[in-house]
């Protein structure tokens, strides 16, 4: 992280819950030649638990080593000091690849992907919490609130990868403007709430019923309580699905904050964005969802392949629905050294949005041969599946092992980045790690 970008992370650290101290520090003026005042210096001896003995040298935007140097005070409120920040305005963290080993994603790992700002802590009280069922082709306007929702519906536990549109966006050329995923946007942990078509058909679906979108009580980083951040859905089809969920638990305690707390929506294979989080409104539509991110270039790709850097028009793009096959390798970190004659452990994840994995493959040459991995059964429908493989290295020398997915209709992965699109969404190029043996 560049001095810039550390700076601005600790702004936005310090207004969840950091001191006086701290807040002094960060918002304080500097002078024309970049010093900062007395009182900030002061507030950052408070704040570090020593006085600054040459503070008056000190310049604005370095960070005290002290706080450089710990992890700890980079990490977001409930997540892992590994996640890699991308953005602090709004946040969007991502996890490397070897953070993503777990078979079920535990909370503190899972990627965090804010279009705005969370509601604040202080103001959720879950048992005060509701959620609105409303829209055109809604029978009946009901609001339920969380007690009522556990209690009232079936509930249920499934395990669902979550996954960006613009996970991999950082491969594309000519580059796409927003968040640079390489490969973190990826989780696949397991939620627990209720059916969501069990509270659509609650308060009744109309027959012409078409998509179903949310609402959710995050704000615009413009300060607009207003304006809506985004607001998307699915088509009515996906919505009906059994593992589409209205979860409040993740792995069987509270969803972290930053994914949603205390309800989100939960559609395993679509798009994340589809998920909404800090969930309070559900519209069954009429028509396809024009809230904000659903229309124009948002979650959209070209409807017909075009060449990298082609300028497409609105009405040729498309809306993502279904994300492709994938794979990750999480074993072991790119980079590993072994001695000449030791067979290599990997081992990582596959996923798809709308089918399973049927065969997983491994290469060491670049992709011109392959070989099969042991491939697990997914535990339900949207759920990632795992692979594992010996890899066997002929002699010393630096190599690649590339890890390639296949579904049930024979759709594989691209070795390369697949189909330039403006946004730079749907990468879902094989992954690959680096590999000395010596
Ligand atoms: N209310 C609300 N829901 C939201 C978002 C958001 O900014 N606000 N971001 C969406 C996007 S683009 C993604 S990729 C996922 C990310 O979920 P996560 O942060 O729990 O990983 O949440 C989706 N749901
Ligand atoms: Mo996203």
């Amino acid at each position: 992280m560049s001095n810039k970008q550390t700076k601005k992370g600790i702004h936005e650290l310090y207004k969840k819950d950091k001191t006086e101290a701290e807040k002094a520090l960060w918002g304080a003026s500097a002078n024309r030649r970049g010093f900062l005042k007395k009182t900030a210096i002061v507030a950052m001896g408070a704040a570090l638990g020593a006085p600054v003995v040459f503070g008056r040298n000190y310049t604005s935007g370095l960070i005290p080593a002290a706080f450089a140097d710990s992890n700890d005070f980079f990490s977001l409120p409930g997540k892992h000091s590994g996640l890699i920040i991308l953005n602090d305005k709004p946040i969007n963290a991502e996890t490397p690849p070897h953070l993503l080993d777990d078979k079920i994603t535990p909370g503190d790992k899972l990627f965090v992907r804010n279009n705005g700002l969370p509601p604040a802590e202080n103001t959720v009280d879950v048992s005060k919490w509701t959620l609105t069922i409303e829209g055109e082709s809604a029978l009946s306007k009901k609001t339920y609130t969380i007690a009522q929702l556990k209690a009232k519906f079936k509930n249920y536990t499934y395990q669902l990868t979550l996954e960006c549109g613009g996970n991999g966006r950082k491969e594309f050329n000519p580059p796409a403007k927003g968040n640079q995923w390489t490969t973190g946007a990826i989780g696949c942990p397991e939620w627990t709430g209720v059916r969501l078509k069990d509270v659509l058909n609650d308060a009744g679906v109309k027959s012409n019923a078409v998509y179903v979108a949310y609402y959710g009580k995050d704000t615009h980083i413009n300060g607009d309580p207003k304006k809506v951040v985004i607001s998307r859905g699915v088509p009515i089809s996906k919505a009906m699905e059994d593992e589409s969920l209205i979860a409040w638990a993740m792995n069987g305690e509270d969803i972290p904050m930053l994914n949603g707390h205390p309800l989100r929506l939960v559609f395993g294979g679509f798009p994340a964005s589809c998920s909404g989080k800090w969930l309070s409104k559900i519209v069954i539509r009429n028509k396809v969802h024009d809230g904000p991110k659903m229309t124009g270039q948002s979650y959209r790709v070209p409807c017909k392949p075009v060449a990298p850097g082609t300028k497409v028009e609105d009405e040729d793009m498309c809306i993502i629905e279904a994300m492709p096959v994938k794979s990750l390798i999480t074993f072991p970190q790119t980079g590993a050294t072994i001695k000449k004659g030791q067979k290599l452990p990997i081992r990582g994840h596959a996923w798809t949005g709308d089918s399973k994995i049927t065969k997983m493959e491994f290469s060491i040459d670049f992709g011109a041969t392959w070989k099969p991995c042991n491939l697990t059964e997914a535990v339900n429908r949207f759920a990632w599946q795992h692979f594992d493989a010996k890899v066997d290295f002929p002699q010393t020398g630096y190599y690649e092992v590339w890890v390639k997915a296949t579904d049930a209709n024979a759709i594989t992965q691209p070795m390369l980045l697949p189909g330039w699109n403006p946004r730079g969404y749907l990468n879902n190029a094989c992954h690959r790690i680096a590999v000395k043996v010596q």
